[in-house]
């Protein structure tokens, strides 16, 4: 079948996303005929001196101020976008929803699907909620939507409807049945990731994309190693989308590596991982075929602070090309830590950074204030730590805890004691500042207050905050 992949924006600038690429790749390697067009990165090169950091507020692209704002810039290009699709006539045309790009991904599949009707229409993505799929599905916007992972999925879709079998509800997917009731279909087994083709990228851009001095890697090619992750941090909602925590070989990796670079010529990849340490044991294969390997690539991720992170693997990881480290530090107060459910030692943590540091990479670090359970001493505790290893870290990302529908937090907050009035299941991207402890000391306008003397401490300290300027960017164009 002729199938065309589409993202409208807007998702990252910063480098190509991994997601889409995946599917393109199961699907051609089950004979299809796949093109993809990133429309979001097209949009944001167009557009970037218009838009500016609007682009990465994902408030923006939420039907209120998208049409205030955005919606003169935006709907001629998506018409463009849809002329383009609909004059090559693919049999099906799918959707990459990424949340943020929900509202315009929407218009853009009505649109094509009144000039070209007779395509399947399909969607999927992190963005591709049960409830926003069946929406679609029931609205006859899209014929199908694929939720959570999609390579399987896509392609067992696409074969039934190549068979002509369009009433069997596929494994995975929401669909009409023969009698046009939406119905959701099986769930899905997880892939075998060391079975997947590596993603493919043809036809991406690269050079529209603004590769952010935090990677410091201009060209770089996001990784996936794993999918989910070890820990259920009790603010986060990483297990939403992957329930089961699932690793590849490392041969399975190097194997990528060197394909990418074959056909890309990348040098620079970006770990997109939950956490490249995730799985001990592949870190060390990995960073181990690394060294042996004749090329050098520069290469950076997340990771957890983990006490395995000891002076030689981290020394190992720096010869094996590992230009930074993203840590989840989020706070020097060990029961702020504990209540988080980050499973480390504050000790431990302090020596890791000055070890990742002391080896040469750039270590960044996530800081959350204002969680339920923090006093202000606990806030000072936090100050204090990052004080003492202010000169090994390159950047904070800053932030006050705010509430992710996915999280356990969210879902149980009784069990936190803290009282959540902000109803996020329509939008499940949004961090929501709604919320305070049960006392209610704990409120928006405490933590912003501790946020800000976060920052002013930081800028005291000369180590740069990161992404600072999304809450500081305003919606205009
Ligand atoms: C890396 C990352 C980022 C990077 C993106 C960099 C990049 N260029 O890709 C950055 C830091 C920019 C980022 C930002 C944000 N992110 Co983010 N991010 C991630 C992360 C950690 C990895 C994404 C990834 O590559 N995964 C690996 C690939 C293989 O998975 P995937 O993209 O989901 O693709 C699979 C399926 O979704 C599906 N699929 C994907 N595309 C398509 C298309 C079609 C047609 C089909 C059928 C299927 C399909 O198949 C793929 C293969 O199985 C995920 C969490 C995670 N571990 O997945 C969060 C995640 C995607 N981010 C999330 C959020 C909320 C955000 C923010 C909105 C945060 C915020 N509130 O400010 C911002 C958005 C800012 C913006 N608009 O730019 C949420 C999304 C939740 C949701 N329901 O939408 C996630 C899931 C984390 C979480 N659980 O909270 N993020
Ligand atoms: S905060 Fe990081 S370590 Fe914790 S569950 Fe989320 S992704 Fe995993």
């Amino acid at each position: 079948m002729k199938i065309h992949l589409v993202m409208a924006p807007a998702w990252d600038n910063t480098f190509p996303s991994v997601g889409a690429p995946y599917v393109v790749a199961s699907l051609k390697a089950a004979g299809h005929d796949v093109r993809l067009f990133d429309g979001n990165i097209e949009a944001w090169s167009r557009f970037k001196a218009r838009i500016g950091l609007a682009w990465s507020r994902f408030e923006a692209w939420d039907p209120g101020l998208y049409e205030q704002h955005l919606a003169a810039v935006i709907d001629p290009y998506l018409e463009e976008l849809a002329a383009e699709v609909v004059h090559a006539r693919p049999d099906a045309v799918g959707f990459a929803l990424m949340g943020t790009n929900n509202h315009p991904t929407r218009m853009l599949a009505r649109r094509i699907r009144q000039l070209l009707p007779e395509a399947k229409t399909f969607g999927g993505g992190h963005g591709m909620t049960r409830e926003l799929g069946q929406e679609l599905v029931a609205a006859n916007v899209l014929d199908s939507a694929v939720i959570g992972e999609g390579e399987l999925t896509t392609v067992d879709l696409v074969d039934s409807w190549q068979r002509g079998d369009s009433t069997r509800v596929v494994p995975g997917t929401i669909q009409r049945d023969r009698f046009g009731e939406v119905r959701f279909g099986e769930p899905r087994p997880a892939a075998k990731l060391d079975e997947l083709p590596p993603p493919d990228f043809t036809g991406i851009p690269f050079e529209k994309f603004e590769y952010s001095s935090l990677y410091g890697m201009k060209g770089a090619l996001p990784v996936v190693a794993s999918r989910g992750c070890v820990l259920r941090c009790t603010f986060c909602s990483e297990h939403a989308m992957w329930s089961k925590y699932r690793f590849r070989t490392a041969d399975n990796v190097m194997h990528e590596l060197r394909e990418q670079a074959r056909r890309y010529g990348a040098q620079e990849f970006i770990f997109m991982d939950s956490l490249v340490n995730g799985h001990h044991k592949q870190l060390v294969e990995l960073t181990r075929l690394m060294i042996e390997e004749p090329v050098r690539y520069k290469w950076g991720g997340q990771a957890r602070l983990d006490k395995r992170l000891d002076d030689r693997l981290l020394g190992d990881m720096a010869r094996a090309g590992c230009q930074f480290l993203i840590f989840g530090f989020e706070s020097g107060s060990q029961r702020v830590v504990d209540a988080m459910g980050k499973n480390f030692q504050v000790p431990d943590a302090l020596r890791i950074i000055r070890a990742a540091s002391k080896h040469g990479m750039r270590v960044y670090l996530n800081v959350i204030v204002g969680f339920p359970n923090e006093t202000f001493a606990d806030f000072l505790r936090t100050l204090r730590a990052l004080f003492r290893i202010r000169r090994c870290v390159a950047g904070v990302c800053a932030h006050r805890l705010r509430m992710h529908f996915d999280s356990p937090m969210y879902q149980n907050p009784e069990k936190f004691d803290v009282v959540v009035d902000d109803d996020l299941s329509k939008e499940r991207w949004r961090l929501s500042d709604g919320w305070s402890s049960r006392g209610g000391a704990n409120h928006a306008r405490a933590r912003a207050f501790r946020y800000r003397l976060l920052v002013a401490f930081l800028k005291w300290l000369g180590v740069p905050t990161l992404y600072q300027h999304l809450d500081l960017a305003t919606v205009k164009t």
